[in-house]
């Protein structure tokens, strides 16, 4: 569970970094469990039989970060990550919520030379969830450097309210990845950039409304992530802000206003 101290620093900056979250064993079943999902080996397949193929889509292209969603509905080991009761109930005490749900994951991988994230709020994306009283972990699957291309976030940013989105999401260019941060910031204040420089197995947990994004690989290793998306137990949904979602299957059955859980989206309590 977070500590006092954690808790006002997410409070403060919307984001909080732990060093440590999951042992090197972790990290490396989460690596295995990514590389049978690339080469089309899913041991759990729980997406709709409609839904099911052979081969995987992998976002982005050879010169910006390749990213897969909803892998923990494809393998049994992402899936136990992803809803552990340590990170989700983490994830609920930070958001000062009973329970939190599931709602997106992504396998984030950005190899040498690949193209900075423009800085972004995610909930900017997320126009189907009534409230942006969300929460990412994003876990770190290599060493994080800022040679290697690490998140970074904007402290407060959480408190600026919804934003314009950047022009373009993964091929930000090196000189104005920040720009859509840049351009929200409150009057007289300067850009404030923080990376996150964990060990493999360390994490960061941001808010839906911080500004976050990540600088060109200038390294010689593939950066590795994988993050998690958890919706607090107040989020409804809201189906016209579905139009540009690609994971529409998940959302069957839910009507607007109905809480943003089911069999994709499981919920976990937090266990105080
Ligand atoms: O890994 C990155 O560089 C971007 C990650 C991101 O935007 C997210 O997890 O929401």
């Amino acid at each position: 569970m977070p500590s006092h101290e954690q808790r006002r620093a997410f409070a403060a900056n919307g984001f909080v970094t732990v060093e440590r979250l999951l042992p090197d064993s972790e990290v490396t079943k989460i690596r295995s469990a990514m590389n049978r999902v690339y080469r089309g080996e899913f041991r759990h397949d729980r997406r709709p039989p409609a839904h099911r193929k052979t081969g995987v889509e992998r976002l982005g292209d050879d010169d910006s970060v390749s990213w897969l969603q909803n892998a923990r509905l494809l393998d049994p080991d992402l899936w136990a990550v992803a809803t552990s009761d340590a990170i989700a109930g983490f994830a609920a005490e930070l958001l000062e919520e009973p329970s939190v749900s599931v709602i997106e994951d992504q396998l984030l991988d950005k190899p040498p030379g690949s193209a900075p994230v423009a800085m972004h709020q995610d909930y900017a994306y997320w126009d189907f969830s009534s409230s942006a009283n969300m929460v990412t972990c994003w876990l770190a699957l290599s060493p994080m450097t800022v040679e290697i291309g690490t998140l970074h976030h904007v402290p407060g940013s959480h408190l600026w309210g919804l934003c314009p989105r950047p022009k373009s999401l993964v091929k930000a260019a090196d000189d104005d990845w920040c720009d859509a941060a840049r351009r929200s910031l409150p009057e007289s204040t300067e850009l404030e950039t923080v990376p996150v420089l964990t060990p493999a197995g360390g994490a960061v947990f941001f808010h839906a409304l911080t500004f976050h994004g990540s600088p060109r690989n200038l390294g010689t290793t593939t950066r590795g992530a994988f993050s998690i998306h958890y919706a607090g137990a107040e989020c409804r949904l809201e189906r016209d802000g579905l139009i540009d979602n690609n994971y529409l299957y998940c959302f069957d059955g839910l009507k607007t206003g109905e809480p943003l859980v089911n069999e994709y989206f499981p919920s976990i309590r937090c266990a105080r």
